[in-house]
């Protein structure tokens, strides 16, 4: 059996576990699963109901961080992960910084962002607080040179490219500025997506988009 990637497209965790395994060549399917509220099917397959999680041969996977992690060790080939522990450690930091100082916080502005909602004047003072903060920790650890921690394509940019240019769309839409400007996020994209397996997700992505409008758009 081969791993399979459950979730959706549109999705930036699920995409960063799909550059991870087109860089590294593993072999994988995907399946659609669409998240719902508590109770939905996708609670018997993902504690949480979240999305992603990855079907391996010996069970289940919840939560991107691990599942990277797993695919990393079953897989070591391209490895994603530099081999010396302090510098795995650098590299495990600014995936942290991303997905807890700064996505994790854009992610309360997405409602209004992307999904026609609101979000009242709390939630987005909340947000430029804790964003401040975060992207000001997160510069002091990232390299841009080309890559995010170094010379070398790892996990963090899997994470980088999913979650930065999300962040920033964000941040202007709703707070009317961009408090990421400090980092290189366009030229960084522009790099990105240079690669093959970003080129995929983002056409994938797309058309999952689509999907996803017109399933939101059908009456009940
Ligand atoms: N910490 C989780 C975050 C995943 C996450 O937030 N996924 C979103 C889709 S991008 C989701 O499933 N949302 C539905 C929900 O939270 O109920 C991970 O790294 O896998």
């Amino acid at each position: 059996m081969t791993l399979k990637l459950c979730g959706f497209a549109v999705s930036n965790y699920y995409n960063k576990l799909k550059i991870q395994m087109l860089e590294k060549g593993v072999a994988f399917e995907e399946e659609l699963v669409w998240t719902g509220p508590p109770g939905s099917t996708v609670y018997q397959r993902s504690p949480m109901g979240k999305v992603p999680f990855l079907e391996t041969p010996q069970g289940v996977i919840s939560e991107s961080a691990v599942c990277a992690e797993y695919i990393e060790a079953a897989y070591p080939q391209h490895p994603l992960m530099p081999q010396d522990p302090f510098l795995a450690a650098k590299n495990r930091e600014i995936i942290q910084y991303l997905e807890l100082h700064i996505e994790l916080v854009a992610r309360e502005l997405y409602p209004q962002a992307f999904f026609g909602g609101q979000v009242t004047d709390a939630t987005k003072e909340r947000a430029r607080k804790l964003l401040t903060k975060g992207v000001k920790g997160l510069t002091q650890l990232v390299k841009f040179s080309p890559f995010i921690a170094g010379d070398q394509f790892t996990l963090a940019d899997c994470a980088a490219i999913v979650h930065l240019p999300v962040a920033v769309m964000a941040c202007k839409a709703v707070l009317g500025e961009d408090l990421l400007a400090d980092l290189p996020v366009k030229e960084y994209g522009k790099q990105m997506a240079e690669r093959v397996s970003v080129q995929k997700v983002n056409a994938d992505r797309k058309v999952n988009a689509e999907l996803m409008a017109a399933k939101n758009a059908k009456p009940a």
